[in-house]
């Protein structure tokens, strides 16, 4: 695998998830794989777990770590081909891309959606720059339109918690004071419909995704009706996806958000999100503090689904 930036570059879901197995069982086992090749991780963006789960991978494979923000320390890049710089950003990404390349094996980017075209965001124009101007092997560490090292970790999770061989997993959207990307939704879903899953996405209307993403989902706008039966509860806010109102928060209605009444709904279902959470608005601290809460485990797995990815990568160098 060179590049990693959906569910489809794994190739097999299942010896994928076999190969997370063995990883977590004993994750030195390929510590000499990574020797003396670098990894730079460049953060457009915020984060916790994604800077310090993929850097632990990368240390569990023997890799050396070199961590970028660009909003911290580097010069402000232009990402727009044509412009007059004359403004305040001092460097054009067509440079920092390749001279980033040249101190390294493999480059992991984060790079949210920008709302400011919904064209370039769905495009992917930043992290495809990476892939064609670094010259190394690119693997997302959310994107604009994706998460993917987050939904493997989730399906990781799912996988060690489920009781029947084919649960039914619910996404819902959950409020939040301020826009958030698509991009945890979307992913979920597409990892979703390549399992064997039953499921569902709930949301207000005006909340709808790409139904690139949603695929075979099926989608219920009565919340409680979704909770019916869940086995696993996936919370998470997003922005509208459709015209007018793409990159906007159209409604913080806190009657969406997951509480224990709701829970009592579902087949004693398991609670997910990703994290950063806010509590109280997307989740009732009673929820995210249950027994059923896999707020944690879902995070440690996301030292594993790196690991995965981080593995298979250095493999086709
Ligand atoms: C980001 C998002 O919703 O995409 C990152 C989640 C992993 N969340 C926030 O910005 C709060
Ligand atoms: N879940 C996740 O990607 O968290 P961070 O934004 O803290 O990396």
């Amino acid at each position: 695998m060179r590049h990693f930036t959906s569910v489809k570059d794994l190739g097999d879901l299942q010896a994928a998830l076999r190969e997370a197995f063995a990883v977590k069982a004993d994750r030195f086992a390929y510590h000499h794989l990574g020797q003396n090749k670098t990894l730079i991780m460049i953060f457009f963006n915020s984060s916790l777990r994604t800077r310090l789960s993929t850097q632990k991978a990368a240390m569990n494979l023997g890799m050396n770590v070199i961590v970028l923000d660009i909003n911290q320390g580097a010069w402000k890049l232009e990402t727009e081909r044509g412009v007059i710089m004359d403004g305040d950003k001092s460097e054009h990404l067509l440079e920092a891309i390749p001279v980033i390349g040249c101190y390294c094996d493999v480059i992991g980017v984060r790079s949210f959606a920008r709302f400011e075209n919904k064209a370039d965001d769905y495009e992917e124009k930043i992290l495809s720059q990476f892939i064609q101007y670094s010259g190394r092997p690119v693997f997302s560490m959310e994107a604009a339109t994706r998460h993917p090292l987050q939904s493997f970790a989730d399906l990781i999770t799912i996988e060690e918690y489920k009781k029947v061989a084919s649960p039914k997993v619910v996404l819902t959207w959950a409020p939040h004071p301020k826009p958030l990307p698509q991009a945890v939704a979307n992913s979920f879903a597409e990892w979703m419909n390549e399992t064997g899953y039953e499921f569902v996405i709930t949301h207000p209307k005006g909340y709808e995704l790409d139904p690139r993403f949603v695929g075979k989902a099926r989608v219920e706008y009565d919340q409680r009706k979704a909770f019916e039966g869940a086995d696993f509860i996936y919370a998470k806010n997003w922005s509208a996806y459709t015209d007018p109102n793409y990159g906007k928060v159209i409604n913080t209605d806190r009657a969406w958000t997951v509480d224990a009444e709701k829970m009592a709904l579902t087949n004693n279902a398991y609670f997910m999100h990703c994290l950063p959470v806010r509590r109280n608005m997307i989740v009732t601290d009673e929820v995210i503090e249950s027994r059923k809460s896999l707020v944690i485990p879902e995070a440690a797995n996301r030292e594993i689904s790196a690991q995965v990815v981080l593995k298979k990568i250095l493999e086709s160098l």
